[in-house]
């Protein structure tokens, strides 16, 4: 299949290219580089160092013999975009092109308002090019788990059946999402299924739960085919970054009681699931929705589970308890099905067989390059934003911003702002 990759330079989107490129799809691999740039705004980087994309797509083509095609584009810049699809002609979109952390999302309002423009805006863009151009093309977007937030009924896959003063419906599964971030994903999915209704547009919407691992089949292949790998307060996720802290002997930060269960999955899954979905479209008109995780954990075992991992190698870990900076319930019900995505054939990597191997071990290796005052825990909290404003004085440190502070002082609440803010 001729396939478009969408958020190529990033933690999931360039494993899917390296993935569907090595299963023999046409691959074009496209982001507008904007992670990058929020890296140097915020004082983050990659635990993996990373090659520009040109140096990637070649290393692939030298390692594989097959080539992916890289495009610079911003999915918000609708003319660039159309003219993308209309070059590539593509039978299926992935898109993982999205501002993605929850955090980063929470920092202040020009975080949120930059977030949801930039997911909103780029999928509305997206669903328009794709009408207009490849009207029988297949979307596969990235939603995520936390769409549903944690109610206190099992969680169904986007549909709920359900029964009311003695009448029956199939209506979208409920949503109460716990970030401004999380929120952007579920207005891209109402969209998206507005979409379907209307236009006929076929889509998949994958819910997917955390990630966590740093290596697929194709990018260890080669140093330079690595993809990124946070451990940092902002984009880290959790069981990626408490095998970086238990690495430099930093206490793993257990928010709260850790009693928060979510949907996890290991990043060989990911790419696996994306070409499943790609090979299996929807039908015309169809608003498909899979939750895309393997297993559910509660952020105690996860610690435990490190924990224990690395004592059985003879290392020590801390676990410690602290205040949780983010407003969510840390004692609840959590019953998620994930059945279509193994009924397409997938074979799940499993947590406890392969931690070592796939996390501990690796991060063990990068300890040096590991920046330990981004280890603890987030200084954004949900209720105040940066309220240490530690996040605040390091864009004021940056030089890149200072070269760019007439700009900063017309951030607006406006739809403009993501230009200025992101960019
Ligand atoms: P990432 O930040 O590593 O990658 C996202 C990429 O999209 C970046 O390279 C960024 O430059 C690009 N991008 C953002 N806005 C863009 C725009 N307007 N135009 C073009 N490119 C743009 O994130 P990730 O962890 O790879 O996540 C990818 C997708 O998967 C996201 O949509 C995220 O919400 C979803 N997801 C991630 C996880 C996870 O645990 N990492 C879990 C569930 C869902
Ligand atoms: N947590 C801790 N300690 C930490 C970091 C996090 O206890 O040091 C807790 C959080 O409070 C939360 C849970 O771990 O309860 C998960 O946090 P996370 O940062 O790993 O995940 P989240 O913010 O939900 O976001 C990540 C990705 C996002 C994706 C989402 C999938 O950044 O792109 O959409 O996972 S899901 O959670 O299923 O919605």
């Amino acid at each position: 299949m001729r396939i478009c990759v969408l958020g190529a330079d990033g933690y999931l989107g360039w494993p899917t290219a390296l993935h569907l490129s090595a299963r023999g799809h046409d691959v074009v691999a496209v982001d507008n580089l904007v992670r990058r740039r929020w890296d140097r705004q915020l004082g983050t980087h990659s635990l993996v160092a990373l090659p520009s994309m040109e140096a990637r797509v070649a290393r692939w083509q030298a390692e594989s013999g097959r080539s992916i095609e890289w495009a610079r584009v911003d999915v918000c810049d609708d003319r660039a975009l159309r003219e993308l699809i209309e070059r590539t002609q593509p039978e299926a979109v992935v898109h993982f092109a999205e501002q993605r952390s929850a955090p980063y999302s929470m920092i202040s309002q020009q975080h949120c308002v930059e977030t949801q423009v930039n997911n909103v805006v780029g999928t509305l863009n997206l669903l328009y090019a794709m009408r207009d151009i490849v009207p029988d093309a297949h979307l596969v977007k990235l939603g995520t788990m936390g769409e549903y937030g944690t109610p206190n009924i099992d969680i169904e896959e986007g549909w709920l059946e359900l029964e009311h003063n003695g009448r029956r419906d199939r209506v979208l599964y409920p949503k109460r999402p716990g970030s401004f971030y999380h929120l952007s994903k579920v207005h891209d999915s109402h969209n998206i299924e507005f979409a379907c209704r209307i236009w006929g547009t076929r889509a998949t919407d994958l819910n997917q739960g955390v990630v966590y691992g740093m290596s697929t089949e194709e990018t260890d292949l080669h140093p330079q085919l690595a993809t990124r790998f946070d451990y940092d307060h902002i984009w880290g996720t959790v069981l990626n970054r408490f095998c970086v802290q238990a690495a430099i002997d930093h206490p793993i930060t257990v928010y709260g009681t850790g009693g928060q269960t979510r949907g996890f999955l290991d990043v060989r899954d990911t790419v696996r699931c994306i070409e499943l979905a790609c090979v299996n479209p929807a039908d015309r008109g169809e608003f498909r929705v899979f939750n895309q995780f393997t297993e559910q954990f509660s952020v105690q075992q996860l610690g435990e589970m490190v924990e224990h991992a690395r004592n059985a190698h003879g290392l020590h870990t801390r676990i410690e308890h602290v205040p949780n900076p983010r407003v969510e319930k840390d004692t609840h019900y959590y019953n998620a099905r994930h059945q279509h995505l193994l009924d397409l054939g997938l074979q799940p990597h499993l947590l406890q067989e392969t931690l070592i191997d796939t996390v501990v071990h690796r991060v063990e290796k990068l300890r040096k390059r590991v920046r330990p005052h981004l280890v603890g825990a987030s200084s954004v909290d949900w209720r105040g934003g940066d309220s240490t404003s530690r996040i605040r004085k390091d864009v004021e440190a940056s030089s890149e911003l200072r070269g760019s502070a007439s700009s900063q002082r017309k951030l607006s609440v406006a739809g403009g702002s993501r230009s200025v803010a992101a960019r």
